[in-house]
């Protein structure tokens, strides 16, 4: 199980609101989860410690140095065996079953790059893998760490209250989530689903389910054929016309 988070960032300020706020600063306070931060311009050289340089081939803006880098890496990956992981656009497409295997290593890795990006000969000797959380660019990988770290953080043990369990997302079950409502009962003449205030747990739980089927149905059909559906669920939603 994971019990620590080693990112490497040009940024380390970056992350002190993740060590300090929500979910995931609850999990540092109270020691779930150990962050630390690990700057390649503290392995700068220099007067001016640069951490970057101009592209061979030219072209704009500039490319990470490969040492100072390199150097933050392996002190990031000291005294584990966990794979280093690089946050970028051509990485394999993060989804749950992913963050699931990831929250299942005991340090995690995570390699923020800035500018147009790190030098390739870095990519070729440490890092591992790459993860995308989506075909965009950002303007730096660490929007993407926080995400993973986000999501892999709420999966571990006693992080979520006992009223929720990360095992019930409806991500977890390969499925969109349900709708969700709470008081007022009529809001600007807009009524709750009559089913959520009936207090029959049973009838509430199917009715969430059907829900969370029919949304996965009509805006991710892609996502079905790897649910986890039984019979009976995939012949009522075939019997929804628009589903
Ligand atoms: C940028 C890029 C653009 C097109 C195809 C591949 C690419 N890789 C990168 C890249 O690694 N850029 C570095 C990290 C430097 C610029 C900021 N970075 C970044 C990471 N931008 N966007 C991401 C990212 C990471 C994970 N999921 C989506 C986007």
């Amino acid at each position: 199980m994971l019990t620590e988070i080693h990112v490497v960032t040009l940024f380390p300020d970056w992350f002190e609101h993740l060590k300090d706020v929500g979910l995931t600063g609850r999990a540092v306070e109270e020691g779930r989860v150990r962050m630390r931060c690990f700057n390649p311009r503290e392995h700068a050289d220099g007067v001016h410690r640069s951490v970057d340089d101009r592209p061979y081939g030219g072209g704009p803006g500039m490319v990470m140095r490969p040492e100072p880098l390199a150097q933050a890496i392996e002190a990031a990956r000291a005294g584990s065996a966990a794979p280093v992981s690089g946050l970028s656009p051509q990485g394999r497409p993060l989804n749950q079953r992913a963050v699931e295997q990831l929250a299942g290593r005991d340090r995690l890795i995570l390699v923020c790059g800035r500018y147009e990006g790190i030098d390739e000969r870095v990519n070729e000797a440490l890092i591992d893998e790459e993860w995308s959380i989506g075909d965009f660019v950002l303007s730096g990988g660490e929007y993407a760490a926080a995400a993973v770290m986000d999501a892999v953080i709420r999966l571990l043990p006693g992080v979520l209250g006992h009223a929720s369990s990360a095992a019930q997302d409806s991500f977890s079950q390969g499925l969109l989530d349900c709708p969700h409502y709470t008081r007022p009962e009529t809001w600007r003449e807009r009524r709750v689903p009559g089913v959520l205030l009936t207090g029959d747990h049973a009838a509430i739980a199917r009715w969430r389910r059907e829900q969370a089927l029919l949304r996965t149905a009509r805006r991710r059909p892609d996502l079905l054929e790897a649910a986890e559906l039984d019979d009976a669920e995939r012949a009522w939603l075939e019997a929804w016309p628009e589903s």
